[in-house]
Order: structure tokens, then C-alpha cells, then sequence
């Protein structure tokens, strides 16, 4: 069919539309602008305030036990960093599809930066420790993120407006200057925001308390207790190598002048200590190995100080423990909880404690300053509370802490286990290279440790000298390995006779066993 129009129909004006790329610009920048606000209003407020850190820390905490642990095994201690960048990548891929979806009318837009503004609102005024005050950090967060959609939106569209003489080139400029300035204004924002949420006043606080002196030390460490010059760990983990696992993005700020710990429940005198009550008492210095769950076969997660404190058993001893309290809930100031069977603080051979100095030092912030618990024998996640603030006596059935709720064991004593160290996997060494590693079987202590070479007889390896029952041990192995390739495994023995057995056994819920091994090669 041939039908010529002689008339051209009337049309409305055309209504301008945003290209692709100013749309995806004008949608990425508001999120940046919003994210940026929100920080810095929470960095005034309260860490946990900043949208983009709560809606992090509920990732935390709603993540399923699989996905955890896949995170930590494929990413390490750097699991943290690929959340946020995960979140950073998630969140500008909305503001994408934002703009997108706004090419004409800024209302879809609008509408879903409406929406993730009420998401974020409801992620911080869920955190654990939120005040009322914290919603201001999402409102100010969806006010500049709108506000932002709205004005650039504006702009990009006025750019592709037909208009007379030179003013389509000038409301260009003004679309590239705006978005210059919020992107640079973001940044900046972003970067305030993270410095006030830093350890400033705290870390303060922390140097002016000097050296922490115990008033029993620990007897000196022996000599031979590492065979650290052959590869093994050194006796004494430095501070700053010290193994961390919590579920914090951002570090609790605690002075220790605010510090205060409430002791109630199940209890005939309800009791809250403060810093000097704690500095006050005796401090008993002790090397104790930490050890956590979710250390992996041969894994990292293991570490020895010296810890000075208070011993928990005179405190428990003192407040009076009711009948049938068998869980000691404790609660850190950012809400993370955790259960200690009450019997384990309250024999006075353990030796648990309200912990304040590590290796001499006030703890680091990452490890829980001002005060945390330690139990020797325990893995963390039942015993190792950091910036604690609360403790409950009461019972198992009553409270459930924050792994057990998320699939972790409720009593989990460190199961005996050995790893290890040199020759680090797949190298390639001189036949005289001593086998070295750790052994550990915190409460019951080390009795022997085996090794074998390419599945032959189990040989016993020479011991460190033994610290203490809590503290882990070296083995060393020598001899002249004949060249070529060798696959090395240990086993370990403790005091109760028990060795640990070939069955490889996952992390969760109480914690992995099996025999480490490692492959090298002999030049
Ligand atoms: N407040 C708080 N305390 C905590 C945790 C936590 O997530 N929050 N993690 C626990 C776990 S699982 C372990 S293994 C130890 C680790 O202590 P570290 O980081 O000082 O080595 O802290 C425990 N205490
Ligand atoms: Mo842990």
C-alpha cells in the first residue's frame, strides 16, 4: 500500500529526554551524594548511624551461615573491605537503574530513592545501640541524595532543550559543573564522614593510661618455648599480629573512664564495676592462647599474649551466683552477644578474666578496649566478648547468644589440634629442613606430637618447652629429606590420652579437626 501524508499530524512539542549516559550520571552522583551525607551526619551522630555502615552491619548479621563461611575462606580478614565494595557497587548500580528509569519524568527516580532512603532508615534505627537521634543521618542521606536527583535531572534536561542562541550550550556547562561539584562534594563528604567515625578521642584515652603493670606477673617465658627460628610462630604473638574475628565494620569507641560493666540476673548483689574498681584489684598477668571457631584446617586464626585482668571467678564469687544460672550472657556495647557456661568462670583453676592489657599495652581497640572476657579453653565466639559492658546470670533455655542463633554450637571447648608452618605449602627447600608447626589443647595441654612424611611411619617430633596447659606448643622435626616431592602430616596427642584423628571435620558448628598436611618439594 502506497498512501503519501501530504500533512504532517500537530505533535506536541517533543519532550526532551536525558541521553543514556546523563541518566546513568544523574542517577550514580545522587547515590554518591546521599551515601556521602549519610556518613558524615552519622560520623557527628554515631558510627552506626552512617546508612552505608548499617546496612552493612545487618548484611553482617542476616547472612546465612554458608555464605559467611564462604566469605571468610575465599576472602580472609579482607571480607569486610569486599562487603562495603560489594555494597558501594550494589548501591551505584541502583542509582543507574535510578536514572535510567528516569530518562523523562524524574519521578521513578524520585520514587526509588525514596524507597532505599526508608531501606536505609529502618537498617539504622535497627542496629543494636541505635539512638533516636540516628535518624537523622538517613533523612539527611535521602534529602541530599533527592535533592541531587532532582536539580541534575533538571539540568540534563534543560542541556537537550531546542532553544534559542546560545543557552542550550550554557545549561551544559552548568550540567557539568553540577556534577563535578557533587562528585567532589561527595568525596569530601564521604572522607569527613570516615574520619569522625575513626578512633580519635578513644585511641586518646588509650595512651593515657600508659603501660598496663600487673601486680602478679607471669612467670618469664622460658627459653625454647618457639622454634621460631625454624619457621615456627614466635612464643608471644605481637599486638599488632594478634588474630582478629568480630562482626564489626566499624570499631566500638569506648573510653575507659566510661566504661562501666553491669554484673545482674541470677545474682544476690547486682553490681556495676567501673575502670578504677578494675585497676584496683589485683591484676594477674597470664599467657593464654586464643583460638577461633572458624579457623580452617592449618587457618590463622590462633594467637598467644600475655593478658593481664581481673580474675572473673572472685567477681562471680562476690556478686553470688543464684542456683541454675548456668549461662553467663555477656553483651559489648554494640549489642554482639555471646554464653559462657557459668561453671567454667567460676572455677577458680581456670582462670577466666575481665581482660585490660595485652603484652603490657592497654588492649587495642580491635581487641576489645577497654575491657573484654577471656576464657582459657573456650573458643571466642562462647567466651571472648569484646567492649564488654553487660553481663547476666542466667540460664541456657532463657537467652540465646549471637552464633548460637545463627547455627555455632552453645559449648564449644577448643578441640585438640596441630598445624603446620614450615615448610609453608608447595615450597621447595633444602634437604635439612626442619618440619615446624603448633600444637594446641588449651586446659588438657600437649603430650606428644607425630609427624609423617609421604604416609610412612608416624615419627614423634621434640616439643617447646611448655608454657602452660593454655598456652599452645611447638614441634620440630629434622632429618635429611631425599630429594624430590613430599607430602608432610602432624598429629597430636594431649594429656587425657586423646590423639586427634584423619576425620577432616568443617568449622561449624564447634569447630574443625583433622590432620594438617602440607606438600613441598626437596631440591
Ligand atoms: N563484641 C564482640 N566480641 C567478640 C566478637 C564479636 O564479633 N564482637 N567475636 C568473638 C570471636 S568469634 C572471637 S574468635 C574473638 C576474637 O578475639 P580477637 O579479635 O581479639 O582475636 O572475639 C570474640 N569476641
Ligand atoms: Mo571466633
Amino acid at each position: 500500500m502506497t498512501s503519501t501524508r501530504l500533512a504532517v499530524p500537530v505533535t506536541p512539542a517533543p519532550v526532551p529526554r536525558l541521553s543514556l549516559a546523563v541518566a546513568a550520571l544523574v542517577g550514580l552522583l545522587s547515590m554518591a551524594a546521599g551515601l556521602a551525607t549519610g556518613h558524615l551526619v552519622g560520623g557527628f551522630i554515631s558510627p552506626t548511624a552512617s546508612p552505608f555502615l548499617a546496612v552493612g552491619g545487618s548484611a553482617i548479621d542476616l547472612t546465612p551461615l554458608w555464605l559467611k563461611d564462604f566469605a571468610v575462606r575465599t576472602f580472609g580478614s579482607d571480607d569486610k573491605v569486599v562487603l562495603l565494595s560489594g555494597m558501594a557497587v550494589v548501591i551505584g548500580l541502583a542509582g543507574v537503574v535510578a536514572g535510567l528509569l528516569s530518562r523523562r519524568s524524574r519521578t521513578p527516580g524520585l520514587v526509588l530513592i525514596l524507597v532505599l532512603g526508608v531501606v536505609a532508615g529502618i537498617a539504622v534505627l535497627c542496629r543494636p545501640t541505635a539512638g533516636p537521634l540516628d535518624v537523622l543521618a538517613p533523612l539527611a542521606a535521602l534529602l541530599a541524595g533527592a535533592g541531587v536527583f532532582a536539580t541534575l535531572h533538571r539540568l540534563g534536561r534543560l542541556s537537550r532543550q531546542p532553544a534559542a542562541g546560545g543557552a542550550t550550550e550554557v545549561s551544559r556547562r552548568r550540567l557539568l559543573v553540577g556534577s563535578a561539584a557533587v562528585a567532589a562534594g561527595a568525596a569530601v563528604a564521604a572522607t569527613g564522614g570516615q574520619l569522625l567515625t575513626g578512633r580519635g578521642a578513644v585511641e586518646a584515652s588509650r595512651q593515657t593510661l600508659g603501660r598496663i603493670v600487673p601486680t602478679v606477673p607471669a612467670p618469664p617465658i622460658p627459653r625454647g618455648a618457639d622454634f621460631a627460628a625454624d619457621g615456627s610462630p614466635s612464643f608471644i604473638t605481637p599486638n599488632r599480629d594478634f588474630y582478629r574475628v568480630d562482626v564489626n565494620l566499624v570499631l566500638p569507641q569506648l573510653r575507659a573512664e566510661d566504661w562501666r560493666l553491669r554484673i545482674h540476673g541470677m545474682v544476690d548483689r547486682e553490681v556495676t564495676l567501673t575502670w578504677s574498681d578494675l585497676t584496683s584489684r589485683s591484676l594477674v598477668e597470664r599467657p593464654v592462647t586464643m583460638t577461633c571457631v572458624s579457623n580452617e584446617l592449618g587457618g590463622p586464626y590462633i594467637s598467644t599474649s600475655h593478658f593481664t585482668g581481673v580474675l572473673l571467678a572472685d567477681i562471680l564469687h562476690e556478686v553470688g551466683v543464684r542456683r541454675g544460672a548456668d549461662q553467663v550472657f555477656t553483651t559489648s556495647v554494640d549489642g554482639w552477644t555471646c554464653g559462657t557456661p557459668t561453671a567454667t568462670l567460676t572455677d577458680p583453676g581456670r582462670q577466666a578474666m575481665l581482660v585490660i592489657g595485652m603484652n603490657r599495652e592497654p588492649l587495642p581497640i580491635e581487641h576489645g578496649f577497654p575491657v573484654r572476657m577471656l576464657v582459657p579453653g573456650l573458643y571466642g565466639f562462647v567466651s571472648g566478648t569484646k567492649w564488654i559492658t553487660d553481663m547476666e546470670l542466667t540460664t541456657f533455655d532463657a537467652r540465646r547468644a549471637y552464633w548460637l542463633q545463627r547455627g555455632w554450637g552453645q559449648r564449644a571447648p577448643i578441640k585438640t589440634m596441630s598445624r603446620i608452618d614450615s615448610p609453608r605449602p608447595f615450597a621447595r627447600v633444602s634437604p635439612d629442613t626442619p618440619i615446624t608447626g603448633v600444637a594446641w589443647a588449651q586446659t588438657r595441654g600437649i603430650e606428644s606430637v607425630e609427624v609423617r612424611l609421604d604416609h610412612g611411619e608416624w615419627r614423634p617430633a621434640e616439643l617447646s618447652t611448655e608454657v602452660n596447659v593454655d598456652t599452645w606448643r611447638m614441634f620440630r622435626l629434622r632429618g635429611r629429606w631425599a630429594p624430590g616431592a613430599h607430602v608432610v602430616e602432624v598429629r597430636a596427642t594431649d594429656r587425657t590420652g586423646y590423639t586427634q584423628t584423619v576425620d577432616r571435620v568443617a568449622p561449624i558448628p564447634d569447630g574443625a579437626s583433622g590432620w594438617d598436611s602440607a606438600r613441598f618439594t626437596v631440591l
